[in-house]
């Protein structure tokens, strides 16, 4: 494999898909030796056909808002890979969804699920309805509509959504009502992410956050550190964000910082277990704002319009709301002010640029597909227990997603050190994923 040739080719057939080319780039960039130990690869062509999608669905979703008026967006699944189980992945409703973003995720999810330890294949799919500002009427309504038209697609053997950044439990409840009604059949595993009583796993809602606090633990153990009074800053208020500072929290970590699309709020004192459970009513409003963070809570928290997390003192950054939110600029002021250590929980959260800068700097990185894959780890578990007609408690989902996060990082650490004894994590998830599905594509013939 030659890895400028085919990003030539590829940047030729999708031209503009940006951020689909740069997670297609930094896979292949780390794979490449590996892939050029083994002919059968290439003579199989393997990676051509990894880097085109399964299939593409797109469609359109009309429905009616609050003030009487018809509203059109567009909608899209995306059947990345379907090499190791059935397609797997979230959804996203933000106004910026389009096809690159959805590819890129898809194709990130694919080689996460192959890390996962669990038979799913990857997937992603979404909106480009922008939920801020919409009431929880017409939130539903726009569920139902999306439903109407996916529900054909999906299946719980055959593609199976969840949750994504615009998409919680709020959101597939009301997705699922829909496609009960229109499949007639109950179908509990059709989607995950669900509310508990009816089929959710316990601790879906926290999977994500917590996955990625227990796979921090383990690369700062694996490097001779505690991450008890350390300081962290992260950036959203969503679900991911609200699981990693409750962990983080609950492990003696200071959670200094949370930010949005407005700017940043310092917390000095570290973030409380009541400031925790307000994330959850600022996700809830669709306000969108940070700022209510400190309105509510003036004398912990102190809110600065347009600067990012990455602006504050921490020991840690995480990154939990979307791609490339840290650039190489942002990377270089966080190394200035003594940041040691980046664990990307959103997907694609640093550019390349803010990559290298950290690995050219001894920083500690991980990558998102390693760090986040806790979340869809914990939907896998979610359908096998609907396959079996079963429900687990969370200390036993909790204990699952503790041996899934420790397989992670001994996958990372198996593929990723290199000669000078140094862990490349990028390299070691990026290999680790690549070579289950490889493996699976090639005894399954040409298709
Ligand atoms: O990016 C992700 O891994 C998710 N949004 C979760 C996907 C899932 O199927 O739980």
């Amino acid at each position: 494999m030659n890895v400028q040739n085919i990003m030539t080719n590829l940047e030729a057939k999708h031209p503009g898909e940006n951020e689909f080319l740069q997670a297609v780039r930094e896979v292949l960039e780390s794979i490449e030796e590996v892939y050029n130990q083994h002919p059968e690869f290439e003579k199989a062509k393997i990676v051509e056909r990894m880097v085109e999608p399964d299939r593409v669905f797109t469609f359109r979703v009309a429905w009616v808002d609050d003030n009487g008026e018809v509203q059109t967006n567009l909608g899209y699944r995306v059947q990345f890979n379907g090499a190791i189980g059935p397609y797997k992945g979230g959804l996203r409703f933000h106004k910026a969804v389009n096809l690159s973003m959805l590819k890129f995720l898809g194709f990130e999810q694919t080689f996460k699920n192959a890390l996962t330890t669990l038979p799913m294949g990857g997937g992603k799919g979404g909106s480009d309805f922008d939920p801020v500002g919409k009431s929880d009427a017409e939130i539903m309504r726009f569920c139902q509509a999306f439903m109407w038209e996916l529900w054909q697609n999906i299946g719980p053997d055959t593609d199976v959504p969840a949750g994504d950044v615009g998409v919680g439990g709020r959101e597939i409840g009301y997705m699922y009502g829909m496609y009960k009604k229109l499949a007639r059949e109950y179908n509990t595993g059709v989607l995950t992410g669900k509310g508990s009583t009816w089929g959710g796993s316990i601790l879906r809602p926290e999977a994500t956050g917590f996955g990625a606090l227990y796979f921090t633990e383990h690369l700062l153990h694996k490097a001779g550190k505690d991450i008890k009074g350390l300081t962290i800053a992260l950036s959203g208020f969503g679900n991911v964000a609200w699981g990693a500072a409750t962990k983080a929290t609950e492990l003696g970590a200071k959670v200094v910082a949370i930010s949005g699309p407005d700017g940043v709020c310092e917390i000095p004192g570290g973030i409380t277990k009541e400031m925790i459970d307000y994330m959850l009513e600022m996700r809830a409003s669709n306000r969108n704002k940070v700022e209510d963070m400190a309105t509510k809570f003036p004398a912990a928290a102190k809110f600065t319009a347009g600067k990012k997390a990455w602006s504050v003192k921490c020991d840690i950054a995480l990154p939990c709301a979307f791609q490339n939110e840290l650039n190489e600029a942002d990377a270089k002021e966080l190394i200035a002010n003594g940041t040691w250590c980046c664990c990307e929980v959103s997907n694609m959260g640093c550019t390349p640029e803010a990559i290298h800068t950290f690995q050219t700097n001894g920083i500690l990185f991980a990558p998102g597909k390693a760090v986040n894959a806790g979340g869809v780890a914990t939907s896998g578990l979610e359908m096998t227990q609907n396959a079996a007609h079963i429900s687990w408690s969370a200390k036993e989902v909790d204990d699952k997603l503790h041996f899934i996060m420790e397989s992670i990082h001994e996958a990372c650490v198996k593929y990723g050190t290199q000669a000078d004894g140094k862990i490349d994590y990028v390299k070691g998830a990026n290999i680790a994923g690549f070579m289950k599905v490889a493996q699976a594509m090639l005894e399954q013939g040409v298709c």
